[in-house]
């Protein structure tokens, strides 16, 4: 690669960030059961302690994202001890994600339940949330809620979408001048009749409703087989209402795979539309790029490391679309010109920039092998392993 593409690399690189999920250092499973990895985190600060060792190697995932009731079981009480956990790991709290599904009371919805009760304690929960975000000091409160119906007839969607507007009022209103509020789509599950924010089009209203501090937060595994999600990107930017990522690959559904697993042409695509966008611009777009992954099989760290790695090179290659001559090619209505100028910068190898990018900043070229030989695995699997046996979590 020749020195000024490899400059496109390392700038790309200087401002790349990802945050890494809390619960993606946690057992997790499928609706059919789990098998228990004997080095996953069970508490908070061995999240903080498994996401710290990731940061440590690629030194590119300051945050962690949190989810309320896995990581603060107790509340507000237990929002004080982050800042504690963050000096000692070296990771500072990223999002916060209030649980409105996981509580029995949420059986039939939480912002859209019809009884005014449960509403009101999930508003609740999510005003607590919002308060512990602003004590853990971070930025993004982001909400995904499983409501929805099962059956045609059974719930009252115009009623529903009501009592979503009121509730993400009441919480945009709590909201800190620095917090946003991140609304998160999916078209299916667990709801398989209706979800209540099941489109880009139904978060984007809802967030618009809410407040100037809402965003639509964008799963890249939530969506339709074959839907255009860089499409879905492109309009956001352009309505200035694309607050985040979660970023999974996925090849049936909500599969949670590692990024750029099963496409990693798509997560370019979508790369290449930001950038592009900002191109236009002049300057960067306020995005928070978040992994949201479950590996039930795949080491977690190792698994972490491994997506924060593809994400790089993603990120890198989409740097080096030469966005002038794309504009003119478009302009000029040369598809293949236009097309190839994805097609190449997509095939460029990006690694050896890569690495000595890192090198430059003192990383380890290669973050796996790092890890790998910093004993770390061993010394957890140890400490963990006869816990992990015999404890039987929920989801995260
Ligand atoms: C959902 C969604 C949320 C995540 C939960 C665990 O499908 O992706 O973002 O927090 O899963
Ligand atoms: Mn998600
Ligand atoms: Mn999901």
């Amino acid at each position: 690669m020749d020195a000024i593409r490899a400059e496109h690399v390392f700038t790309a690189l200087e401002h790349f960030r990802i945050e890494l999920p809390s619960w993606g250092f946690a057992n997790t499973g499928t609706r059919f059961g789990k098998y228990v990895q004997p080095a996953a985190a069970g508490t908070i600060e061995e999240k903080f302690s498994d996401a710290g060792q990731v940061h440590l190697v690629t030194g590119v995932c300051p945050t962690v994202a949190l989810h309320v009731l896995w990581d603060f079981p107790e509340g507000l009480v237990s929002a004080d001890q982050v800042a504690a956990l963050s000096s000692r790991f070296g990771v500072r709290a990223g999002s916060i994600n209030p649980n409105l599904f996981e509580d029995q009371e949420y059986k039939f919805g939480s912002f859209g339940n019809p009884d005014q009760r449960i509403r009101d304690r999930a508003r609740r929960h999510t005003l607590d949330s919002i308060e512990i975000g602003r004590r853990a000091g971070s930025r993004d409160i982001s909400m995904w809620f499983a409501d929805g119906s099962n059956y045609p007839g059974s719930a009252h969607i115009r009623r529903r979408r009501q009592w979503f507007d009121e509730s993400l009022k009441a919480a945009h209103d709590a909201l800190g001048a620095d917090q946003r509020l991140l609304i998160e789509y999916k078209p299916f599950e667990p709801a398989f009749y209706h979800t209540d924010i099941a489109d880009w089009g139904m978060a984007l209203l809802l967030a618009r409703a809410a407040g100037p501090r809402a965003r639509v937060l964008v799963d890249t595994g939530h969506h339709y087989l074959s839907q255009n999600i860089e499409q879905i990107v492109a309009w956001l930017l352009m309505e200035g209402m694309l607050g985040g990522f979660h970023f999974n690959d996925r090849r049936y559904a909500d599969d949670d795979l590692t990024m750029g697993s099963i496409d990693p042409y798509q997560v370019f695509r979508i790369f290449h539309e930001i950038l592009y966008f900002e191109w236009e611009l002049g300057q960067r777009a306020d995005i928070a790029f978040m992994i949201d992954q479950s590996h039930n099989l795949k080491g977690k760290i190792e698994a972490m490391i491994q997506t924060v790695t593809i994400a790089q090179e993603l990120y890198s290659k989409a740097a080096l679309v030469d966005s002038s001559k794309l504009a003119a090619a478009q302009a000029g209505a040369d598809i293949i010109g236009a097309e190839s100028l994805l097609q190449d910068a997509f095939s460029t190898d990006v690694r050896p920039a890569i690495r000595e990018w890192r090198a430059a900043r003192g990383l380890p070229a290669d973050p796996m092998e790092a890890f790998r030989e910093s004993g770390y695995l061993k010394r957890i699997t140890a400490a963990r392993e006869q816990r992990n046996a015999t404890s039987a979590t929920s989801y995260a």
